[in-house]
């Protein structure tokens, strides 16, 4: 067997775009999702770009699964705000009464995976277990309707108690505002090995020392991500909490994921990124060497790069796959391709000693114009070679899985989508054949509402 074969591996978990897929402008404080407000979405394409990454990063050897789309429209949801009747009954008085709550029942924001959870690997838990805890979503009321079914999935995924371990949400309320993997990121020097947990929180709920944004909400806070610390069981050394800067949430930076990506030894970020960074990275590279690494500071100056074009090209929502012996490789968003400070800027680091090897450029308009990049499509895992084993074997991205699902979404996806379709009493129907077809090709079982006695 090879090394590789034995070593432990991140393992990609990328959101499958749901079927309807559409430009609501929900996201105060993401400003594509503002600016794409009421505009014709294409779901079928925008799976289709998902896909097209999938399979990419699959060919080049890196280890993917998908994460399965969620019901919508939630028809569960708007019956618990007072719409009854038959299903059409709920979509046709809810479309007529308050549209505004149909369109957030209708969002297909599970695909933003890295929203989905916070996960620690074994290595660095109390109990050597993988650990997950599904992010409450709460700053937002069309994410705040994700957790209950992404605690399904993954638990449908990763059953075996023995190697993983599932929490539930924290208590959905600003105050414990978690938003999951796109604020926090892993380093070690090698995934199977004690690394350190880097928390990124936008406000304190409870302690008015901490700024705030005065512009946009901050949706992570510190006491959210302090209680996964603990649920997770990590150690003090194994753990560092940074606050955000409000100035770079006030520019549309409404996740850490939007400024700065790490993995493994590397941290890639703007110079804005963090409040008292110096103090920070610090505590960072000296805890990360007391585990046997050592930290790779990749930071981009402003003069280099505005924080308004890090946002509109997404830099930092990229991809950093490292890759043992070779420079990282970054996945970057098109839009980077399109802007000459960040396109200049990533020539001349691949061209340079530096960590990153290699820059691959992505189509991802659907997402992007919600404000998903490739970091926000994906959930990272890092497993070691028993506890892949254990993962459902149906939710492993594999060439069949490919051809099916490109199959599977040229069948039961449409191509146009306009925010007025979403009452369309044969769009729900159509979205739970898929569903049901999904669950079976993915061997989830039964996860999803409209299957449940
Ligand atoms: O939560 N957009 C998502 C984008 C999430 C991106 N995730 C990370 N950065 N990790 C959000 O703001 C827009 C939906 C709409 O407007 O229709 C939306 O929910």
């Amino acid at each position: 067997m090879s090394h590789l074969a034995l070593a432990a591996r991140e393992v990609n978990f990328d959101g499958l775009v749901g079927p309807t897929h559409n430009y609501a402008g929900l996201s105060y404080g993401n400003v594509a999702s503002q600016a794409s407000k009421q505009q014709c979405s294409n779901p079928r394409e925008a799976a289709r770009q998902g896909l097209a990454k999938m399979q990419a990063l699959m060919e080049l050897g890196f280890e993917q699964g998908v994460l399965a789309p969620h019901e919508r429209p939630d028809i569960a949801s708007l019956r618990r705000l007072g719409f009854a009747g038959s299903d059409a009954q709920v979509l046709e008085s809810a479309a007529r009464e308050a549209l505004p709550l149909l369109l957030s029942a209708s969002s297909a924001s599970a695909m933003w995976t890295a929203n989905a959870a916070t996960v620690s690997p074994s290595a660095d838990t109390h109990d050597g277990r993988v650990h997950f805890t599904p992010a409450n979503l709460a700053c937002k009321f069309h994410r705040s309707l994700e957790p209950t079914t992404t605690a399904r999935i993954l638990q449908a995924m990763f059953r075996d108690p023995a190697h993983f371990q599932h929490h539930a949400p924290l208590p959905s309320v600003a105050q414990f505002g978690d938003e999951g993997a796109a604020n926090h990121t892993r380093f070690s020097h090698d995934h199977g090995a004690p690394g350190v947990e880097f928390f990124v929180f936008g406000r304190s709920a409870f302690d008015p020392r901490y700024p705030e944004p005065h512009r946009y909400p901050a949706r992570q806070t510190l006491e959210a991500s302090q209680a996964i610390a603990r649920l997770h069981g990590l150690s003090e050394e194994g753990v560092v909490f940074a606050q955000q800067n409000p100035a770079v949430v006030d520019q549309g930076v409404f996740h850490n994921d939007v400024i700065s990506v790490g993995n493994a030894q590397v941290l890639f970020h703007h110079e804005d990124a963090f409040l008292d960074s110096d103090r920070v990275l610090d505590e960072l590279q000296g805890k990360l060497a007391r585990r046997g690494g050592q930290l790779q500071r990749l930071c981009v100056r402003r003069n280099e790069i505005s924080v308004g074009d890090a946002v509109r090209s997404y830099l930092f929502n990229s991809q950093l796959l490292d890759r043992p012996g070779q420079g990282a490789l970054l996945v970057v968003p098109d839009e980077c391709r399109q802007n000459p400070a960040v396109w200049d800027y990533l020539q001349a680091q691949v061209n340079s000693a530096g960590p990153l090897g290699e820059v691959k450029v992505f189509d991802l308009k659907q997402s992007m114009q919600n404000g998903g990049g490739p970091a926000c499509l994906r959930l990272r895992v890092a497993l070691k070679p028993d506890e892949l084993a254990a993962v459902n074997p149906g939710v492993r991205f594999t060439p069949t899985l490919h051809t099916q699902l490109l199959d599977w979404v040229d069948r039961h996806y449409r191509d146009r989508l306009a925010p007025a379709d979403l009452a369309d009493p044969q769009l729900l129907g159509e979205v739970r054949t898929a569903l049901d077809e999904l669950t079976q090709l993915l061997g989830l079982g039964s996860v999803y509402p409209f299957q449940l006695p």
